[in-house]
């Protein structure tokens, strides 16, 4: 099957009235994306298993010696997000394996998994990549089972009503050791290759390798003023956090420039968020990313205002032997490109684990957001990469 067709499947799974995709973690849209992983795994004979942290695994020949090549990405999305990220590395799996099948002469020689890890965006709870931070002990169980959505569900009670036990939720020590190399196929997020000085993906150079994932870092900043009626208290009378947000934003946008950082205040929560009553709280969060970890820290120690680090990711090199082996496996030609975007392929590489990303191009530079889009030729093109490399990689 396509990854067109395979991508024209998950169409409508989520699909927000105001535009992309609403595909949050332990949400029925999720439950939705679950179900659509398992009918195409169990549709092409593979072993499909919900690991204890929530990720979906589809096994072919598991019990081949060695340790396993696997390949896939995840399948939720942040608020009104794209199509494409996540859901093109697992369609772009499955694709593979069937052009693969087609291949008379490929025969596996290790185990090959594809996966869909659980919660990447960390949308709706707070902390990035949980699926795949949780199997490789990089998320503490009880520091997950205390996130709480925007409503005050807890990660537990969402993972509970979704039919999946929290209580075993944790390092996967066993699971690790079976894998042997992670590659991930991604649609690039954004043209920062071109600001890096590297030349972002072009329609002469459809698909590129990942070097390294930037150092990225969301923080909370909860500013307290005194709720009150909007039309009877007295300018003077009043502690308008509202005041103290528009300063943080600004302030955000001013540290980011003078410190050559990205920062942004993406996500605000007003208490009580009623048009007629002068706000008594408001928290804010901030997601601060650079090529250089100092820079982000000093951005961010420059803004101060006592905010909470909620999640934090180092500056992640992918091995570089690893990715050049890849390279020339693909024919040496692939542009390098740094990912400012954060990606479980990094949580894994930072657990040890051989990885690589083949990034296909987006015409647009735009990622989070309904215009996000990939060309149906360079989606098989990145198809016929990761074909090759798992052939490179598993026969
Ligand atoms: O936020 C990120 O960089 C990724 O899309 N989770
Ligand atoms: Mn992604
Ligand atoms: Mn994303």
């Amino acid at each position: 099957m396509s990854v067109v067709s395979l991508l024209a499947e998950l169409t409508d799974v989520g699909a927000s009235r105001a535009g992309g995709y609403d595909r949050l973690a332990w949400t029925s849209a999720d439950a939705d994306c679950r179900t659509w992983f398992v009918a195409q795994a169990s549709s092409r004979g593979l072993e499909v298993e919900t690991d204890r942290n929530g990720n979906l695994w589809a096994w072919l020949n598991p019990s081949l010696p060695g340790t396993a090549l696997v390949v896939g990405s995840h399948l939720d999305s942040v608020p009104r997000g794209g199509a494409f990220d996540g859901p093109l590395g697992v369609a772009s799996a499955f694709a593979a394996l069937d052009a693969l099948g087609s291949v008379s002469d490929f025969v596996p020689g290790r185990p090959i998994a594809i996966v869909a890890f659980s919660d990447e965006e960390g949308a709706r709870f707070g902390v990035a990549c949980a699926g795949s931070r949780l199997l490789t002990g990089a998320l503490q169980p009880d520091a997950f089972r205390a996130l709480t959505d925007v409503d005050g569900i807890t990660t537990a009670e969402a993972m509970s009503a979704a039919g999946q036990s929290p209580e075993h939720v944790g390092l996967d020590a066993e699971r690790l050791a079976r894998i042997g190399e992670f590659i991930e196929l991604h649609v690039e997020q954004g043209h920062l290759a071109s600001s890096a000085g590297v030349d972002g993906l072009t329609s002469d150079a459809p698909l590129g390798l990942a070097t390294q994932i930037w150092p990225h870092g969301r923080w909370r900043v909860d500013l307290v003023g005194q709720q009150n009626h909007a039309g009877t208290t007295r300018l003077a009378d009043r502690r308008d956090p509202m005041l103290d947000l528009a300063r943080v934003i600004l302030e955000v946008r001013i540290a980011a420039k003078s410190h050559g950082i990205l920062a942004t205040v993406g996500k605000i929560r007003v208490s009580p968020g009623a048009v007629n009553a002068i706000p008594g709280s408001v928290s804010a969060w901030i997601d601060a990313r650079g090529s250089d970890e100092t820079l982000v820290r000093r951005a961010m120690a420059e803004i101060g205002r006592d905010a909470a680090l909620e999640s934090w990711t180092p500056a992640t090199p992918f091995d570089p032997a690893f990715v050049a082996e890849l390279g020339t496996s693909l024919g040496g030609t692939l542009p390098l490109l740094p990912s400012g975007a954060g990606h479980d392929a990094g949580v894994l590489a930072l657990a040890g684990i051989p990885t690589a990303m083949i990034l296909v191009r987006n015409p647009s530079g735009i990622s989070h957001a309904p215009e996000e889009y990939a060309e149906d030729a360079d989606c098989e093109r990145g198809v016929v990469a990761l074909a090759a490399a798992i052939r490179s990689r598993a026969a």
